[in-house]
């Protein structure tokens, strides 16, 4: 049985982009793998972040993923600060960690351009994800393709502290679906789609109601060609929408492709909406139910913290020990 850890961040509410890169992929590992999914809070503060949003979207979070198919008898659901040992285990890994590896981090990069200020934290964000990660003896992390840097420098962190201390860590495998590993910002189809986007019209929200959902596709980028065909180059905004598509409906892009050959922009982008508010219709219903369980909620929450802080304590111990960081004591 393989272990599978996987985080996704409280800022904002998850977008499409998210759910299709990766939230909908979590599901299919609990049947046969042990799983932590993690509301990754620290990761959010890196760059400032209102309190009341944060401490609200922390717990939105944990009901989405329990609205898409997360069973809690299965799977161990935690917020992030509820675990001390992943702060413990991000300064270790700080400390194996070079500024020139952190500086060329694309995410970094992107984050702190135009910023006045940029928190130490946005640098060191890699090492407590590597943290998050190694504490559980992770095997697979599934996540969407902005993060495979993470994951390469998340193993070469591992590699290097199995060298120097001892070979206690498991050297992770990324997991990043062939489809749907970067969609795209429905009006600019250069970037990706992200959560805290200043224009909302460029990303679906998984809680955008249908009139939102309608609206937002037909606004969407496409282009004056006026063919529905799949053509990642010269027209990203359909090959976008394509992709959506096939990933909400489960028909290939080729049959689509097929299905809209003589049709326009209007009749397609319709029905690229219509699959999208079929495909979110019952997360959403799910969600508001366990929103309104809060108890439940917050016992599944407490059960999913001590499960974890069992497991990473252990591997943290082992850290401290290999570091040299536990006392010694006096035999007795
Ligand atoms: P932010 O926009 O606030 O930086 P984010 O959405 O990029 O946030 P997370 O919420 O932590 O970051 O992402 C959770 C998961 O969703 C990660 O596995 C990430 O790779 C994936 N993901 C994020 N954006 C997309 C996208 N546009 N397409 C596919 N997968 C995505
Ligand atoms: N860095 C990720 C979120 C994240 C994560 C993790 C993903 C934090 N810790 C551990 C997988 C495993 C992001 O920005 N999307």
């Amino acid at each position: 049985m393989a272990t599978i850890f996987s985080g996704v961040k409280p800022t904002g509410f998850p977008t499409l982009g998210n759910y299709l890169g990766a939230l909908k992929h979590f599901v299919t590992y609990q049947e046969e793998h042990d799983c932590y999914f993690c509301v990754v809070n620290q990761h959010a503060i890196t760059v400032p972040q209102d309190k009341l949003e944060l401490r609200a979207n922390s717990k939105k979070l944990a009901a989405l993923y329990l609205a898409i198919g997360i069973d809690p008898d299965k799977s161990t659901l935690f917020i992030q600060s509820e675990v001390p040992a992943h702060t413990k285990m991000a300064w270790i890994m700080q400390c194996i960690s070079y500024m020139g590896e952190l500086e060329r981090m694309t995410q970094f990069k992107d984050k702190s351009e135009n910023r006045v200020a940029v928190s130490a934290g946005l640098l060191t964000y890699p090492p407590l994800m590597a943290a998050d990660i190694l504490l559980y003896g992770t095997n697979i992390v599934p996540v969407g393709e902005d993060q495979k840097q993470h994951l390469e420098l998340t193993r070469n962190l591992a590699e290097r502290f199995n060298k120097q201390y001892n070979d206690i860590f498991t050297i992770p495998e990324v997991h990043i679906p062939k489809v749907g590993a970067r969609i795209m910002d429905l009006g600019n189809p250069n970037k990706k789609m992200s959560k805290s986007d200043e224009n909302v019209n460029g990303y679906i929200s998984l809680l955008d109601d249908e009139k939102t959902i309608m609206k937002k596709v037909k606004r969407a980028t496409t282009d004056s060609d006026m063919t529905v065909k799949y053509d990642k180059e010269n027209k990203p905004g359909v090959s976008n929408l394509l992709t959506i598509y096939s990933l909400c409906s489960g028909k290939t892009i080729e049959e689509l492709e097929q299905l809209y050959e003589d049709k326009g922009y209007g009749e397609f982008k319709n029905d690229v909406a219509e699959a999208i508010i079929s495909e979110l219709k019952p997360i959403q219903e799910r969600y508001e139910t366990l929103l309104n369980s809060e108890d439940e909620l917050d016992e599944i929450l407490d059960r999913g913290a001590e499960k974890a802080n069992f497991v990473a304590n252990k591997m943290l111990a082992k850290a401290e020990r290999a570091m040299g960081l536990e006392r010694k004591r006096k035999k007795k």
